[in-house]
């Protein structure tokens, strides 16, 4: 298969007993997903206030990804990793040492096996959305078609929620 992009979200609100804290953890997890194939872009690592019932606050990131891997081979992948720093099956939404997710893919929506893509929730999230600004801001959604920019504007604009994107001519 020709080689493909993605872009990851990276998020860790545990210690790591060998890796340290949460930020610490997400940089060892930027190392690991290099073993996948070639990190084309890393964010800057930034702590976030846990959105929902995860309690402790996160660091969070995100990392353009090229490799060969299809969508329900990057999701085993992931998973592997995660598990190798320590993570369980545990509480939806609970605390967790990394936690890797697909957010989009070069080859557009992807249905399954394995992940859904685009992320059907990275729209509207902060953590994911200011990071991913930082080193994709031109990505378009497959669905919907607005440029992570906007989609990033459109989140963080304080009126209206759906405010159209001056940021560009
Ligand atoms: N991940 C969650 C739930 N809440 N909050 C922040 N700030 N960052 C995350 O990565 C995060 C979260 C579930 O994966
Ligand atoms: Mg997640
Ligand atoms: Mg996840």
């Amino acid at each position: 298969m020709a080689t493909t992009s993605y872009a990851i979200a990276l998020g860790s609100n545990r210690r790591h007993g060998r890796h340290g804290a949460p930020a610490d953890v997400v940089r060892a997890g930027l190392e690991a997903l290099a073993g996948l194939g070639k990190i084309e872009a890393a964010s800057a690592i930034r702590a976030t206030p846990a959105l929902g019932p995860a309690g402790r606050g996160f660091a969070n990131a995100a990392a353009l990804l090229a490799t060969d891997l299809a969508p329900d081979d990057l999701l085993d992948a992931l998973k592997a990793i995660e598990r190798r720093f320590g993570r369980r099956g545990g509480r939806r939404w609970g605390p967790r040492v990394l936690d890797l997710d697909i957010l989009l893919w070069s080859e557009g929506p992807w249905g399954g096996p394995g992940p859904i893509i685009p992320h059907p929730a990275f729209r509207t999230r902060a953590f994911v959305l200011d990071p991913l600004a930082e080193i994709a801001p031109g990505w378009r959604d497959p669905i919907g078609g607005l440029s992570v920019r906007q989609l990033h504007a459109r989140l963080t604009a304080p009126r209206p929620a759906h405010a159209p994107d001056r940021s560009r001519p």
